[in-house]
C-alpha cells in the first residue's frame, strides 16, 4: 500500500495553483515530475563533485565518474541486464531508436528485407526505420489495429517471414496505454530470426521490465518519463548483438587507440558513448530508479491500475464521452473526446481550472487517421495523483462540455 500523501511531498512542484486552482499534473506520459532525491542529486553533482568522467585522475573526477557508473548499474539491476555492458547512456527513446537503426539497421538490412511495426507507434519508432528503409530499399511493414485499439495478433503472425528483420513495437502506447502482449511478440520474431526492439518509454515509469524475462534483443526509454532529467535514457541491447555493431557517433572516450592509419574502437558500453556525456543526467536516472524502488515498481503498478479503473468509470459516465483505447489491457492513459469538442479547446478550459492534460495527436499520426480523428484528449497517471483528482477532473470536464457544445 502506497502513502500518497506522503510521496507526494516528495514532489515540490505538485505542490503549487495554477490561475487560482491546485495544479492537478495528468500529463505524465509526456513527462514525469521529479522527486527531491533527483533534484538534490542533481544539485549534490553541481555544488559538490562537478567535474568530467573517466578521464581526470583528481579527486572530483573520481567521484563524478563513480557516481554515473553505479547509475549505469542500478539501470542494469533495475531491467536485470546481464551485465553493465549492456546499458548504454543515450540522450532518450528517441535516440536509442536512431542508433539501432543507423548501425545495426545499416549493417544488417539489404533491399528486399522488411521491418514491422505498429499502426499505434510513437514518431520516433516510425521514421527511424523509414529513412533506414529508404536508404536500403527494404520496406517497412505496419501491424494493424482494432477498434480497442488492440494489434490484431493473427495480422502480426501474417506479416512475419524470413524476410523480416527488425520487429520494432512500444511495450505500451503512449497515445491509447494499450499495452501489448511484447513477450509473445517477440518469440514470434525470434522464430523467423528478426531481431526485436521495445520502446520502454511509457512502460519503465509504470512497470517492471525484465529484459532477460522478455527476451528482447534492445529496449529504449527515456529518463524524463521516470522522475529523472530530460536529456538522457537508456539503449539496452544484449552484448552480442552491440558487439558485432558499427560505432554510432565518433569522438572521445569510444575510442581505444586513433592514429592517421588505424582506429579502434573501446569496450561496451563507452563504444556507443562518444564525447562528454550528460553526466548529472545519468546520476539523476540513477537516483530517480533508487527512487522507485524505494516505493516499490509493483506497488506503482497496482495503484495506477487501481487509478486508471476508477478514471475510466467516473469519465464515461460523462455525457457525450467516448474513450479512445479501450484495450484490457492498458496502463495509466485515458485518451478521450467528447462529442465534437476540440481536443485543444478542451485543455484551455481544463488549464483554467490548474489541470495539465495533453491534447491533439501525441506524436501518433498514422494512429489517429486509423481512428479518422485529429486528436484527443490525453489524461496520464502517475502514483502521485489521486482519485480526488480523477474526481476533480471529471468535474471539470462535464463543465467544460457545457460551455464549449
Ligand atoms: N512521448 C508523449 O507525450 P523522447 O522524446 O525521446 O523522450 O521519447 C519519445 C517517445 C517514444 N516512444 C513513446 C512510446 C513515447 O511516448 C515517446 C514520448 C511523449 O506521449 C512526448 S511526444
Amino acid at each position: 500500500m502506497l502513502n500518497i500523501e506522503t510521496i507526494r511531498k516528495d514532489f515540490p512542484i505538485l505542490h503549487q495553483t495554477v490561475n487560482g486552482k491546485p495544479l492537478i499534473y495528468l500529463d505524465n506520459a509526456a513527462t514525469s515530475q521529479k522527486p527531491l532525491a533527483v533534484i538534490n542529486a542533481i544539485d549534490d553533482y553541481y555544488k559538490r563533485y562537478n567535474s568530467n568522467i573517466h578521464r581526470g585522475a583528481h579527486h572530483l573526477a573520481q567521484i563524478a565518474t563513480e557516481e554515473y557508473e553505479n547509475a549505469r548499474t542500478n539501470v542494469a539491476k533495475h531491467i536485470n541486464a546481464n551485465s553493465e555492458r549492456e546499458i548504454n547512456f543515450v540522450r532518450g527513446t528517441t535516440e536509442a531508436i536512431n542508433l539501432v537503426a543507423s548501425t545495426y539497421g545499416r549493417k544488417n538490412l539489404k533491399a528486399g528485407d522488411e521491418i514491422i511495426i505498429s499502426e499505434m507507434e510513437h514518431h520516433s519508432n516510425i521514421v527511424p526505420w523509414q529513412m533506414l528503409c529508404e536508404e536500403k530499399g527494404a520496406t517497412l511493414r505496419t501491424i494493424p489495429i482494432n477498434e480497442a485499439g488492440e494489434i490484431i495478433y493473427e495480422e502480426y503472425l501474417k506479416l512475419l517471414s524470413e524476410k523480416t528483420k527488425i520487429v520494432s513495437i512500444a511495450y505500451i502506447s503512449n497515445a491509447l496505454g494499450t499495452e501489448h502482449p511484447v513477450k509473445q511478440l517477440i518469440a514470434d520474431a525470434h522464430k523467423v530470426g528478426a531481431v526485436v526492439f521495445i520502446d520502454g518509454a511509457q512502460a519503465l515509469p509504470h512497470k517492471l521490465v525484465d529484459v532477460q524475462d522478455l527476451d528482447c534483443d534492445f529496449l529504449g526509454f527515456s529518463g524524463h518519463k521516470v522522475f529523472a532529467g530530460t536529456g538522457i535514457g537508456i539503449l539496452y541491447g544484449k552484448e552480442a548483438i552491440l558487439e558485432a555493431m558499427p560505432p554510432y557517433m565518433g569522438g572521445g572516450e569510444m575510442i581505444k587507440q586513433v592514429s592517421f592509419k588505424c582506429t579502434t574502437y573501446n569496450n561496451l558500453p563507452y563504444k556507443f558513448e562518444a564525447g562528454t556525456p550528460h553526466i548529472e543526467g545519468g546520476i539523476s536516472l540513477g537516483a530517480a530508479l533508487t527512487y522507485m524502488q524505494s516505493v516499490g515498481v509493483e506497488n506503482i503498478a497496482a495503484y495506477e491500475h487501481e487509478l486508471l479503473i476508477y478514471a475510466t468509470e467516473k469519465m464515461q459516465q460523462i455525457e457525450g464521452l467516448r474513450i479512445v483505447g479501450t484495450s484490457k489491457h492498458k496502463s495509466s492513459v485515458v485518451s478521450f473526446l467528447v462529442g465534437d469538442i476540440h481536443p485543444y479547446d478542451m485543455g484551455v478550459l481544463l488549464n483554467e481550472q490548474g489541470i495539465a492534460i495533453r491534447t491533439g495527436h501525441h506524436c501518433c499520426q498514422p494512429l489517429m487517421d486509423r481512428f479518422n480523428i485529429e486528436g484527443t484528449c490525453r489524461a496520464s497517471f502517475a502514483f502521485y495523483n489521486t482519485k480526488e483528482e480523477i474526481d476533480v477532473l471529471v468535474k471539470a470536464v462535464t463543465k467544460a462540455a457545457m460551455i464549449l457544445n
